[in-house]
């Protein structure tokens, strides 16, 4: 358990990626009471330093004592550290919030998107999960649905932009883009094909049965997130040539009938959604919009005619943000908050 201060020790882990500077400004942003930030990367960022709050703090490689005296930890930099430091941070008696798949289906380790199922934030052992980006801007549209509807069916194509791969590949989106309009080879080391121009319909790795580890993830965290092992997922993930914000497909199936203005007013009160639906003034979520902001979009809700209860939704959020540092953080401040506002749902 946390003990209550005025201040916190907190640690990222990952600091120098694409979702831990994200998560560095959004708890200088969000003001989150932190005494002190212990920054660690791995050993091709020692000796920099990242500045939070006008303060400028060092970044420093993992070793056996570095949780000690830390209070809450931020971790992004990938299942293999996660498995090994995650419960090293735990024994030290700090709290983890991990971003990476490793612990996400774990029945001991909560998969906590706040606005969505907070209370299991009660039963946590020292880990506490992020889901992953795709699932969690899916779910925070879904849950007011499945609460009005009981969703038995979702049918989930992605558009991913490239920050979901981290830095690497947003330089690689940013080189092949200039080097085609320049006439240049294209080099690619990230992905398998080239990004730019293109989208490529794999994401993480292919799994025996054709769908991909990305794929699967998207599943197994919405029926554990949302509580329901009854609800049948089938998900497409594609790649796309876009920097910042993953845009989603929706088909699903109510068991009770909604009409698309039911969804509508059921989403305008939902939280950390916002309802931008106006398609005869070409108004929907488009990504180059919705970067940078902490709300996941949801426009084009309309009936599907070929089934009996169907909505067809366009679900649109910054991956490095709700996807990730935010709901990250989000977390971290229900920790702290007071008894009563710990558990909303
Ligand atoms: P990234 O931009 O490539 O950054 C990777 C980070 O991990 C860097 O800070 C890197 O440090 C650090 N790192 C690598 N090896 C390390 C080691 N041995 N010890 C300590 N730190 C090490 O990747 P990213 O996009 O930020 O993603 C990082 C991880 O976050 C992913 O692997 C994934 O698990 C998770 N993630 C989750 C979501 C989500 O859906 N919620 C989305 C994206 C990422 P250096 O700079 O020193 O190399
Ligand atoms: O590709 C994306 O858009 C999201 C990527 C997430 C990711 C990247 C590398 C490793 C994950 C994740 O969060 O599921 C992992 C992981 O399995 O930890």
């Amino acid at each position: 358990m946390l003990k209550r201060k005025k201040a916190y020790v907190v640690a990222v882990v990952g600091a120098t990626g694409a979702v831990g500077e994200e998560m560095i400004s959004t708890l200088e942003q969000r003001e989150f009471p932190v005494e002190k930030l212990r920054l660690f990367a791995s050993e091709r960022s020692e000796g920099r330093t990242m500045s939070f709050d006008g303060r400028d703090f060092p970044v420093e490689t993992l070793k056996t004592d570095s949780f000690a005296g830390v209070d809450i930890a931020l971790f992004s930099a990938g299942g293999e550290r996660s498995a090994r430091w995650a419960p090293v941070a735990v024994k030290a008696g700090c709290i983890v919030i991990d971003n990476s798949s490793q612990w996400r289906m774990d029945p001991e380790v909560p998969l906590v998107v706040p606005e969505v199922n907070a209370k299991d934030l009660k039963h946590h052992k020292g880990i506490i999960a992020n889901p992953n980006c795709s699932t969690i801007q899916m779910v925070v549209v879904l849950k007011p649905i499945h609460d009005a509807a009981r969703i038995r069916r979702i049918v989930v194509t992605t558009f991913q932009s490239v920050s979901g791969t981290g830095k690497k590949a947003m330089e690689e989106l940013g080189q092949q883009t200039a080097d085609l309009l320049n006439l240049r080879q294209v080099q690619k080391s990230v992905y398998p094909h080239q990004i730019a121009f293109n989208c490529i319909p794999h994401i993480d790795a292919f799994l025996d049965d054709g769908y991909t580890k990305e794929e699967m993830k998207m599943a197994k965290e919405t029926k554990k997130i949302l509580g329901d092992e009854s609800i049948r997922v089938t998900a497409t993930a594609v790649r796309v040539p876009v920097f910042r914000c993953h845009s989603e497909s929706l088909n699903i199936e109510t068991e009770k009938k909604m009409t698309a203005n039911e969804v509508r007013a059921v989403l305008a009160d939902a939280p950390g959604v916002i309802v931008y639906d106006a398609p005869e003034k070409n108004i929907y979520p488009l990504a180059i919009d919705v970067a940078d902001k902490d709300d996941t979009y949801v426009g084009r809700i309309r009936e599907d005619e070929t089934i009996a209860n169907g909505i067809n939704l366009w679900i649109v959020s910054d991956n490095l943000r709700k996807g990730a540092a935010l709901n990250a953080v989000q977390i971290a401040e229900l920790l702290i908050a007071p008894a009563g506002r710990r558990t909303g749902n």
